[in-house]
C-alpha cells in the first residue's frame, strides 16, 4: 500500500526532499524486511535507484532542477515533473486562476500516472507552502482537482509562513489558501516556520538555521509519523507484517468535519552528534509530549503550568502516538489520552522497537487540537483589517479573483473553523 506525494512550489519541493530523504535514510537501518516495507509505501522499484512515489511541480524549474540533481542513492522520476518559466510571484490569485486553470489536465495527468504505479494508493500527500504563490495559488488548484477526479484520501503537509512578515501579500494568500485546502483536502498537518526555526536553534544548535536545517526538522517529524511500524513482537524480517500509521490518522484524526488541522509534538529532537548521549526513559518522553500538547508549547521551553484540567489547556478532539526504539513495549502512554477533551475523543497507537535516526527512543503524537486557533485568529483579523481598506487586493482582482472571494468565501469559512475548534 502506497502513498504518493505531490511537490508544489519551492517550499514544498525542497521538505518533499528532506521528506524522501530522511525516509530512505531509515531503510538504511534496521534490516531488509524494514526498508523494503519503507520502499513499499513511498517508492518505486523499478531496478536500479529506488524512486520516489513523487510528482515535483513549480512554476519555475530552478528548485525542481535542484532536487533532481542532489546527489543521492535514490530518485525522483524525471516524467513526474512539472514546470513552467514563470514563477507565481507570491501571488494565490495568479497561481490559482491563471496557472492552476491553465495547467490543471497536465498536472492532473502526471500525478493520476504516478498513482496508477502503485499496487494500492492508500493516500496522496501534498507538500506547499501557504504563503507564496505556486505551492498555495497551484496546490489549491490541484488539491481540488484531485478531490474531484481521484478516488483518494488527500492530506495536506503545509508550512505556515513566519509570523513576522516576509512578503506583504502573505496573510490574504495564506488566508485564502486555507480556505480551499479545509474543502478540497482531509486533513492538513501544519508546520510553523516560526516553530521550525525555533527548534532548529534551540534542539539542534544551529545559530542561523536556513531552509535545509529547517526541513529536516520538519521532515523528521512526519517519517516519525509515517515510516512503517512493526509491532512488537513481530518479526521485522519481512515486510508483510509492517503496518503503517497513515491510515489511522486519516481514520481517527480526519474523519470529522469541520477540524481539518493537526498538529505535531516530538521528543526528543536532538542533532546527530547527542543523540548517542541521550537516555532519557519513556516516561520522560511521554510525560514531556504530553505536556507539550496539553501547553501547547515546545521543547526546550516546555509549559509546565497547564495541567489537563487548565481552563486554557490545549484541547484535544483526537490524537495517534507513534513510539519507536528500545523497550517501547513497556511504555505508560495514559498520560497521552486526554480523554476529558472532547466528547468523541479517538486515541490510537503503535509502538515498534526498531529504532528510529539512531533516537534510542522516539515518541511523536499528531493530533487534531486547538493548536490552530492563535495563529489561524491572528491571521483572519489581520487580513480582515486589510482587507477592509482594500489593501492590495488589486493584486488579487487583476487576476479574476474579486473581493467578494474573500470577503464571502475565505473568511466565512475560516471563521467556521474557529467557531469549532473554540467551541470543543
Ligand atoms: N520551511 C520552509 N519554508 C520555506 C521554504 N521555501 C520557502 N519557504 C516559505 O514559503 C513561503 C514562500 O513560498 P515559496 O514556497 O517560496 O513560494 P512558491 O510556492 O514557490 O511560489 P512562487 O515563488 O510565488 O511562485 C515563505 O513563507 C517562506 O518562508 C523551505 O524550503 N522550507
Ligand atoms: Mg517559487
Amino acid at each position: 500500500m502506497s502513498t504518493v506525494c505531490v511537490q508544489l512550489g519551492q517550499c514544498g519541493n525542497q521538505l518533499g526532499y528532506s521528506f524522501f530523504n530522511s525516509l530512505y535514510q531509515e531503510t538504511t537501518r534496521n534490516g531488509p524486511g524494514f526498508g523494503n516495507a519503507v520502499f513499499n509505501s513511498f517508492f518505486e522499484d523499478n531496478g536500479g535507484k529506488p524512486q520516489a512515489r513523487a510528482v515535483l511541480i513549480d512554476m519555475e524549474p530552478k528548485v525542481v532542477n535542484a532536487c533532481l540533481n542532489k546527489e543521492k542513492n535514490w530518485k525522483f522520476n524525471e516524467r513526474s515533473v512539472f514546470c513552467q518559466q514563470e514563477g507565481s510571484g507570491n501571488n494565490w490569485a495568479f497561481g490559482y486562476n491563471v496557472h492552476g486553470s491553465k495547467y490543471r489536465d497536465v498536472i492532473l495527468d502526471k500525478v493520476r500516472k504516478e498513482g496508477e504505479k502503485c499496487d494500492i494508493l492508500r493516500s496522496m500527500m501534498l507538500l506547499l507552502s501557504l504563503a507564496g504563490g505556486t505551492g498555495s495559488g497551484v496546490g489549491a488548484s490541484v488539491a481540488e482537482s484531485i478531490s474531484e477526479e481521484l478516488q483518494v484520501p488527500l492530506l495536506g503537509a503545509v508550512v505556515w509562513p513566519y509570523s513576522f512578515g516576509e512578503v506583504i501579500l502573505q496573510n490574504y494568500n495564506t488566508a485564502l489558501t486555507l480556505a480551499h485546502l479545509i474543502e478540497a483536502t482531509d486533513g492538513l498537518i501544519i508546520f510553523q516556520n516560526d516553530w521550525l526555526h525555533y527548534t532548529a536553534v534551540n534542539c539542534l544548535s544551529v545559530n542561523s538555521p536556513d531552509f535545509t536545517h529547517m526541513n529536516g526538522v520538519g521532515a523528521s517529524a512526519l517519517s516519525s509519523i509515517f515510516a512503517p511500524v512493526f509491532p512488537s513482537g513481530v518479526s521485522s524480517s519481512s515486510s508483510q507484517y509492517a503496518q503503517n500509521p497513515l491510515q489511522k490518522v486519516l481514520s481517527n484524526l480526519c474523519s470529522l468535519p469541520g477540524y481539518p488541522f493537526l498538529n505535531v509534538v516530538t521528543e526528543p529532537i536532538e542533532s546527530a552528534s547527542s543523540r548517542e548521549f541521550s537516555n532519557d526513559s519513556w516516561a520522560t518522553l511521554v510525560k514531556r509530549c504530553a505536556q507539550m500538547q496539553v501547553s501547547n508549547t515546545q521543547a526546550p521551553n516546555i509549559n509546565w503550568s497547564v495541567h489537563s484540567d487548565s481552563p486554557s489547556r490545549n484541547k484535544t478532539v483526537s490524537s495517534v502516538a507513534v513510539l519507536r526504539g528500545r523497550e517501547c513495549a513497556s511504555a505508560d502512554t495514559s498520560q497521552l489520552k486526554f480523554q476529558e477533551n472532547f466528547h468523541c475523543f479517538k486515541y490510537a497507537e503503535f509502538r515498534s522497537e526498531l529504532e528510529f535516526a539512531k533516537y534510542e527512543r522516539k515518541c511523536t503524537l499528531i493530533s487534531n487540537s486547538q493548536a490552530i486557533l492563535h495563529p489561524l485568529d491572528t491571521l483572519v483579523d489581520k487580513t480582515f483589517e486589510m482587507s477592509k481598506t482594500g489593501a492590495y487586493l488589486h493584486h488579487y482582482n487583476k487576476f479574476g479573483i474579486e473581493n467578494n472571494h474573500l470577503l464571502e468565501f475565505a473568511f466565512p469559512s475560516l471563521e467556521q473553523v474557529i467557531f469549532n475548534y473554540k467551541n470543543i
